[in-house]
């Protein structure tokens, strides 16, 4: 009976131990890079490639918009730039982001096919 009880307090020990072990590596992944996604505005394949184009700054290793859901998933160095910053390069281009609008001179200047609406 005693030495069930040890083995499973063992166990359950063990496992605790591993996830442990799990999360922290986890952890140091994620400060390598970080995936991160936010809201992007735009229409046509034009706009795509002028949202990852702007998207792609020093620190950014992958930016891939997509239309249908108007999400733009960055992998990024989080020791380097900050999505905010990501966002701000994209909304100089045209395209409004979740935290950042567009100038209207900006916008005014995209070619009609990429004129997506504005709230
Ligand atoms: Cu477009």
């Amino acid at each position: 009976m005693n030495t069930i009880k040890i083995l499973a307090i063992s166990l359950i020990a063990l496992f605790i131990n591993n996830n442990i072990a799990a999360q922290t590596h986890d952890h140091s992944q994620h400060q390598a890079t970080k995936t991160e996604s936010f809201k992007v505005a735009g229409n046509c394949d034009m706009c795509k490639t002028r949202i990852e184009k702007a998207a792609k700054v020093e620190g950014v290793t992958k930016a891939s918009w997509d239309s249908e859901k108007q999400l733009l998933t960055v992998m990024y160095n989080p020791e380097k730039i900050k999505t905010d910053d990501i966002q701000k390069k994209v909304a100089e281009v045209g395209h409004d982001t979740e935290k950042f609008k567009a100038d209207d001179k900006v916008y005014n200047k995209l070619p009609s096919c990429c004129k997506y609406q504005r709230n």
